[in-house]
């Protein structure tokens, strides 16, 4: 049920300016900023639950900076962002999965000025089949000095401000955090606003519960095949396995209820397949302030890699924090 105070509901710009009041860090700017995201997500959502009924399944004919087919709805989703945020007037550099480039908008005061990245919508090849998808974003300061745009936008994890992701699921619920804890807002169809549903979520300690794709095991490196016998011997972890192929669906899963994501290194993409910038900073950013962790394959917080190019790569694993720390133990 939506959390009350002082028997209201409490949408998302509320939350936030109760943010702004504990944190004054979290300028009056930063909620106008996060309104675009709100906004778009509305209007993404709304294609999400009609496909089907408009023509939004399949693709659009053209191939991304990541060598993906572009689906119908990855446009829809990319353009709704793009144009909800680019008229905030605060923001100074968009980034998408979705473009080559980064997007620099002029008439922005350099000094409240931010950088917004995002995956307009992970995992969309599953729109045809009705699956979860997601929209997931970062949000950096964006340096006042002039020092270009890829030294402004090539900033580490632990700089941003915030981290989030919208997950188009069983209902819509949207979850944040900018570094005071991590909440959960479920979109309302009737009221169009995004109320809050979970406050200060805290990620279980540990679950026997595993999320990868079996397919490749035998292309991983060996220690997660080890890692991986252990977990599913019932002499070992004794693990169950839940697998979506949707990265914000099975993250979102295992925020809630605990276990570990692994997206390891294979032939097909030796440095990993995930995006660092757009999809592994966000969810690390969250995954630590609900208390888990997440980590690349050579062990290092997610948090911590220098990022050299903003469509950079790398391998994953992220969750609770006693199943990483296990986890960990076979990479040595
Ligand atoms: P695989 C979707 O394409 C995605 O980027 C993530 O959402 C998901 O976790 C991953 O790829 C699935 O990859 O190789 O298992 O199909």
């Amino acid at each position: 049920m939506p959390i009350k105070r002082d028997g209201e509901y409490v949408t998302f710009g509320q939350h936030l300016q109760e943010q702004q009041q504990r944190f004054p860090s979290a300028s009056g700017q930063f909620s106008w900023l996060m309104s675009g995201i709100t906004l778009a997500t509305k209007m993404i959502a709304s294609y999400v639950r009609r496909a089907g009924l408009i023509d939004v399944w399949g693709d659009e004919g053209s191939v991304n900076v990541q060598g993906e087919d572009v689906k119908k709805l990855d446009i829809i989703a990319n353009e709704a962002l793009k144009r909800t945020l680019g008229y905030r007037g605060n923001v100074g550099i968009i980034a998408s999965e979705e473009d080559n480039d980064p997007r620099v908008l002029q008439d922005v005061d350099p000094e409240d000025s931010y950088i917004i990245m995002f995956d307009p919508l992970d995992g969309s090849s599953n729109i045809d089949v009705n699956v979860s998808v997601g929209t997931i974003f970062t949000i950096f300061r964006n340096p006042p000095e002039v020092i270009g745009v890829e030294k402004s936008v090539l900033q580490k994890g632990v700089e941003q401000v915030a981290g989030g992701y919208v997950l188009y699921g069983s209902s819509t619920v949207l979850v944040y955090t900018c570094g005071n804890g991590v909440h959960q807002f479920t979109l309302d169809p009737q009221f169009g606003a995004y109320l809050l549903t979970r406050e200060n979520i805290k990620m279980p300690e540990y679950s026997r519960t595993y999320s990868v794709n079996e397919a490749y095991l035998h292309r991983f490196p060996e220690s997660y095949q080890k890692y991986l016998e252990w977990s599913k011997d019932p002499e070992g972890g004794g693990f169950s396995s839940r697998y979506v192929g949707s990265l914000v669906a099975d993250f979102h899963r295992i925020l809630i209820k605990g276990g570990i994501f692994l997206y390891p290194p294979t032939e097909a993409h030796p440095g990993g397949k995930l995006r660092l910038m757009y999809e592994c900073n966000p969810l690390a950013f969250i995954a630590e302030q609900a208390g888990g962790m997440a980590i690349c394959g050579e062990g290092q917080r997610i948090v911590e890699i220098q990022p050299k190019a903003i469509h950079d790569r790398t391998s994953l694993v992220i969750g609770s924090r006693k199943n990483v720390e296990e986890m960990a133990t076979f990479l040595k």
